[in-house]
């Protein structure tokens, strides 16, 4: 007997048609025989959204009125992809949905298509952020995501003729959006610019100008547990919608400046996701929302008070900081406390370290946000001035700790000329936690290690994790369900660690070959998708090999297509026989900043190697390679479930974590990779012998580093390797033009900064392995099933709990 413990509403197919009829009659206003599927989803969407709306009150009576403190995630990403199956999934409608989509005569592929996905992160950080507030609301833990409802999410990717990438506007809110509920009647108002005068012995700050920030609210469903957080997205708005004296004056474009001005706060996600950029316009977004959301949560916890008790405000809400991107909320709860509500200077610092805690995303220098001070200044007057006072008081402290001048000094949070995030996030919290294991020992080593040295408490470990509900029970259905067969039950959707019951089950020949079955079924489907999405024709009789993830240099998808150039060539010299070879598709999705040379030009790159290797007889059937453009949430959860070898190649030491090893090892892929960030633990859960390991470690690739690299010794010293760059270099994949990749070469000759070409030969090796795995099927797939079971660990709602203990000190409702 098979136990089921998911939500199921009691609402029948036939009540929840009538709730769809009603929502396209009332509000789309169409009968059903003039509906399209985007009506139909439209109309859907509602329907369940009411469904919610009940618990979504109660949650947020219980939060203002409860038991336990919140938890307020601070954002400036939520990559939150589609809600329609999610919202079904929670309400317990999933059936009575499809049910009723039929019964109106439309397709629940096309009803479900229809919706436009938000991507308003840009890649892995953002999409933490949705997985976390999920599965706060799953844990029953009351919390509010507050971040910004861009205009514009992540750039649209489309590759031209010649292969590189093209950028064109995400204009999400363009299509019709069911899910956000602007909210007029709770905006924030939020100022920038102006001076810091003194008024009977005060410092008053006089803005130049304010925006209205107006929240729109997205309801967060938990899974079965009756709960409905919000996430809270702040849109800005104009307060002079045009100024009337230049309109007299016929002078129509000024006199709406303003409006254009104050709309363009929220209006683009930045699509830089590690270069320092130091906009102007970039600190106002972070102002804007974090300065919306710290006053939005004084009114939700102490509602109708003029004079509330702010001292309580850290027992109300903890705030965690998600990167540098939210830090400025330290100095503007300072203001908030003293300014408007009048508390001494000491007591506010007490409210605010009590309050914040700060996650840290990253170990590239460049990516820690360091802004001018004259920036701030021009920007924030009253806020450079309380940084200041913060650093002052902080090199006191430092005295008093004994800690020398010169390491003062490179502590500095306030340098004269700039700013440092990371390091006013981390005097100025509770916590810093980094997001695995190797990577929160490299903060405490190397990034933060002064900062470590005089707060040790401070320091802790929380490893990232992923939302089950989407990327296992939505994103793979079949897989779900031979998971609850082996089980018993479904109650792993909210305890994955009970997927450790499915390790016996490795041993069972015919559960194998089910699990082989699922995996097999699952890449027909993704093929067909390939086909009707792209016009791809990808043969899900090969092994799929995948590497999906933003184009960085360190993450090394050069490594990928070199390896890949270097295997055609085996095949082209005769080295190898293509009947030899084993059958692989390598997809990849990828995007590059706009800004970003070097990564465009490997996009440019790896689309070439696909035309030639593609439309080239004599590897016709042994190597295929697809890029997808403009990879996202919808996409990832096709091809997850369908990938049989995922890539997770990054120089050890510069991947933080990681989420998407976990979303493929909880899918049955298996890993090739480094030691790198959450890597590390997965394999250590999933077993050594499971997980396919090359390349240096972290300290090889500091020793390599301080004995003095050089990568034309490994150019010259591997004949396969010199090969494959050689191609590049003479125009193979150029039409033969010799320049078209030059700049990409000499770096990977005479910098190749994250030693591509270092690692080169490991990998090439593992190669060998992996393919006499996948020629036992059976073997290959027990393996694969190891990884299921072993990657309970990597639920975000474990991820949670360990936030809930390390940092947050708090708890579920009630
Ligand atoms: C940094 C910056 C720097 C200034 C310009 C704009 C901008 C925008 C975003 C970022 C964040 C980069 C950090 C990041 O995305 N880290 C990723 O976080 C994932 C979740 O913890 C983690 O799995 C990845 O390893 C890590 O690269």
């Amino acid at each position: 007997m098979t136990e089921i413990t998911a939500p199921k509403s009691p609402v029948t197919a036939e009540q929840f048609t009538e709730e769809i009829r009603e929502q396209l009659k009332y509000t789309q206003n169409v009968t059903p025989e003039q509906a399209t599927p985007a009506d139909v989803y439209v109309a859907a969407s509602k329907a369940v959204h009411n469904h919610l709306a009940d618990s979504w009150f109660k949650t947020q009576a219980d939060t203002v009125n409860g038991n336990t403190r919140a938890v307020g995630y601070l954002s400036a990403e939520f990559l939150m992809g589609k809600q329609l199956r999610n919202a079904l999934l929670n309400a317990g409608l999933t059936d009575q949905f499809e049910a009723a989509v039929e019964a109106l005569g439309f397709s629940v592929q096309d009803v479900v298509d229809a919706e436009y996905e938000p991507g308003l992160g840009n890649g892995g950080l953002g999409r933490l952020a949705a997985c976390f507030i999920d599965s706060l609301a799953s844990l029953g833990v009351p919390a509010f995501g507050y971040g910004i409802q861009y205009k514009y999410g992540i750039f649209k990717q489309a590759f031209d003729k010649d292969g590189k990438q093209v950028e064109t506007p995400d204009y999400w809110l363009a299509n019709e959006e069911p899910w956000g509920h602007i909210d007029y009647n709770r905006s924030q108002k939020v100022s920038f610019g102006g001076e810091v005068v003194e008024e009977s012995g005060k410092k008053v700050w006089k803005p130049a100008w304010s925006v209205r920030a107006v929240p729109v609210d997205y309801l967060v469903p938990g899974y079965a547990s009756g709960r409905v957080n919000t996430l809270r997205l702040w849109s800005a708005k104009s307060y002079d919608e045009f100024d009337l004296l230049a309109f007299n004056r016929s002078e129509y474009m000024e006199a709406v400046e303003p409006q254009v001005k104050a709309e363009n706060i929220s209006k683009i996600l930045y699509p830089e996701d590690s270069t320092k950029v130091g906009k102007e316009l970039r600190l106002e977004q972070q102002y804007f929302f974090v300065s919306a959301s710290l006053h939005d949560a004084i009114r939700v916890f102490y509602p109708g008070q003029d004079k509330p008790d702010l001292t309580t405000f850290p027992d109300k809400i903890v705030f965690q900081l998600n990167d540098t991107h939210p830090v400025i909320g330290i100095p503007e709860l300072m203001r908030i406390l003293i300014d408007e509500y009048d508390y001494d200077w000491n007591t506010a610092w007490s409210i605010t370290t009590k309050t914040f805690n700060y996650t840290c995303h990253t170990l590239l220098p460049e990516a820690l946000e360091v802004w001018p001070a004259s920036l701030i200044g021009e920007l924030l007057p009253r806020h450079l001035e309380i940084i200041k006072k913060i650093n002052e008081q902080f090199e006191a402290e430092l005295k008093t700790k004994n800690v020398d001048a010169a390491t003062i000094k490179d502590m500095a949070i306030y340098t004269g000329d700039s700013v440092r995030m990371a390091y006013l996030a981390t005097y100025g919290g509770s916590h810093v936690n980094g997001v695995a294991e190797l990577h929160s020992q490299l903060l405490k080593d190397v990034t933060l290690k002064n900062f470590s040295d005089v707060y040790p408490d401070k320091f802790t470990n929380v490893t990232n994790g992923v939302t089950p509900r989407r990327f296992i029970k939505l994103a793979n259905p079949r897989l779900s369900d031979l998971i609850t067969e082996g089980l018993g039950t479904d109650k792993w959707l909210s305890d994955l660690e009970l997927l450790k019951g499915l390790e016996p089950l490795a041993a069972d020949d015919e559960f194998v070959k089910k699990f082989a079955a699922v995996k097999q079924a699952n890449k027909v489907d993704f093929s067909n998708y390939a086909k009707r999405e792209y016009g791809f024709d990808i043969d899900p009789n090969t092994m799929i090999n995948t590497m999906v993830k933003r184009l960085h240099e360190y993450k090394r998808q050069a490594l990928k297509i070199l390896a890949l150039i270097a295997r055609y060539a085996d095949i082209k010299n005769g080295n190898m026989k293509a009947d030899e070879v084993l059958p692989r598709t390598v997809v990849f999705g990828a995007k590059a900043a706009p800004g970003y040379y070097l990564a465009k030009m490997t996009i440019q790159l790896i689309n070439n190697v696909a035309r030639v290797v593609n439309n080239d007889p004599d590897v016709k059937g042994a190597l295929h390679v697809y890029f997808p453009w403009n990879y996202n949430v919808r996409l990832a959860q096709h091809l997850i479930p369908a990938t049989d070898l995922d890539e997770q190649i990054s120089q050890a030491g510069k991947e933080a974590s990681g989420t998407g090893n976990m979303k493929f090892a909880l899918n049955g892929a298996l890993t090739v990779g480094t030691l790198d960030g959450a890597n590390v633990e997965i394999r250590e859960r999933v077993g050594a012998e499971n997980f396919f390991l090359f390349g240096m470690t972290v300290d090889e690739v500091d020793a390599l580093y301080a004995e003095g690299y050089d990568p034309a010794k490994f150019y010259e010293a591997d004949p396969r390797l010199k090969q494959a760059i050689d191609m590049v270099s003479n125009g193979t994949f150029s039409n033969g033009d010799r320049n078209a990749y030059a700049p990409l070469v000499a770096d990977w000759l005479t910098k190749d900064w994250f030693m591509t070409l270092a690692d080169f030969h490991a990998y090439t090796e593992i190669q060998g392995d992996i393919e006499a795995l996948y020629r036992d099927p059976l073997e290959w797939n027990r393996k694969a099933i190891l990884n299921v079971a072993n990657s309970g660990y990597f639920s975000s709602d474990r991820s949670m709990e360990d936030y809930l203990e390390r940092i947050w000190h708090t708890g579920p409702l009630a």
